[in-house]
């Protein structure tokens, strides 16, 4: 690992690995062991290692997959089905599916036809599905917290994106935990994100664990790739550039760059602005009336 000059063995890098994960826990104060925490699993290599890391390390954690139903001619979403329910089952882990077709009536890409949200892509209706359905799960099941996998490479290529375009509410927003700022929402936090890809990739084999190599097959020219394939540029002229890119925005935010006054308070959303109850899910909404998600099911209707 050039960015901490530090090598080590196949028996001493997972403990590493593990040891870390414990320490970005405690620093930004995530959840403690009396928590019920929720890791949402896709069938890839960070989902599954963070949910193994966290059962290592003796959390009261067990896992949530959202089925899609999306296909692309090899079964992405049942074979990810199939990995997860696999390492739940060696490891005696409790393991929740959700599916998602059986609760909007259509699969992810039938939904994006309907809706003429995206038509190429899915995957804003996919997101915003996701994300629903994981807080609905997590709150209606009574977890404290949901863990989801992302890494620094995703944190770094967010970061990239959002200031680029200088999104100062997602800019305030990106964070390794974000609080709950509504009844409907529930706390998230990302345990994995100051591990590199190769790193989690490393993790995964050394492990043994079984995950899906394959991305979904709508991943495929997204500008989030693009903005990892410009990082991984950097990244190899200057080792440790990724890192110290995500680390320095975070210590810049605590210093009060992007600062939103009312930002991060119960009821107030990224920008600032006041967040609403939707009348039928009961999750927010930054207009009154029906939340995104519940007008996409409308519309399917
Ligand atoms: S699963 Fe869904 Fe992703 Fe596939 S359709 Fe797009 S958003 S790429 S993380
Ligand atoms: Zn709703």
């Amino acid at each position: 690992m050039r960015q901490h000059k530090l090598a080590l063995c196949a028996m001493h890098f997972p403990q590493w690995m593990v040891e870390q994960t414990q320490r970005f826990i405690e620093k930004y104060r995530m959840f403690t062991p009396d928590d019920r925490v929720l890791v949402a699993v896709s069938g890839g290599k960070d989902s599954l290692s963070l949910w193994d890391i966290l059962w290592q390390l003796g959390y009261n954690v067990d896992g949530v997959y959202i089925a899609l139903g999306i296909d692309g001619g090899f079964g992405y979403s049942q074979k990810s089905q199939a990995l997860c329910e696999k390492f739940a089952d060696q490891r005696g882990l409790k393991l929740m599916v959700i599916d998602a077709p059986q609760q909007i009536g259509v699969t992810i890409p039938e939904l994006a036809k309907v809706t003429q949200r995206g038509k190429n892509k899915p995957c804003s209706v996919c997101g915003l599905t996701k994300r629903h359905l994981l807080d609905r799960v997590a709150l209606e099941r009574k977890y404290d917290v949901l863990a989801t996998g992302h890494n620094l490479d995703d944190e770094a290529a967010v970061l990239f994106g959002n200031t680029l375009n200088w999104h100062i509410g997602y800019l305030h927003r990106q964070s390794p935990v974000l609080p709950a700022r509504h009844a409907g929402l529930v706390r998230k936090v990302k345990p994995l994100c100051r591990f590199y890809e190769r790193e989690m990739a490393a993790y995964a084999l050394v492990r043994g664990i079984e995950y899906i190599y394959e991305e979904c097959p709508h991943a495929e020219g997204s500008t989030t790739i693009y903005y990892k394939s410009l990082l991984n540029q950097l990244e190899a002229d200057r080792p440790g550039a990724k890192l110290s890119f995500y680390l320095s925005f975070l210590q810049a935010k605590q210093r009060g760059l992007f600062a939103q006054p009312q930002e991060g308070e119960e009821g107030v959303g990224a920008g600032g602005e006041r967040l609403y109850t939707c009348p039928s899910c009961g999750g927010p909404t930054t207009v009154e009336g029906l939340c995104a998600f519940c007008r996409m099911v409308e519309k399917v209707k």
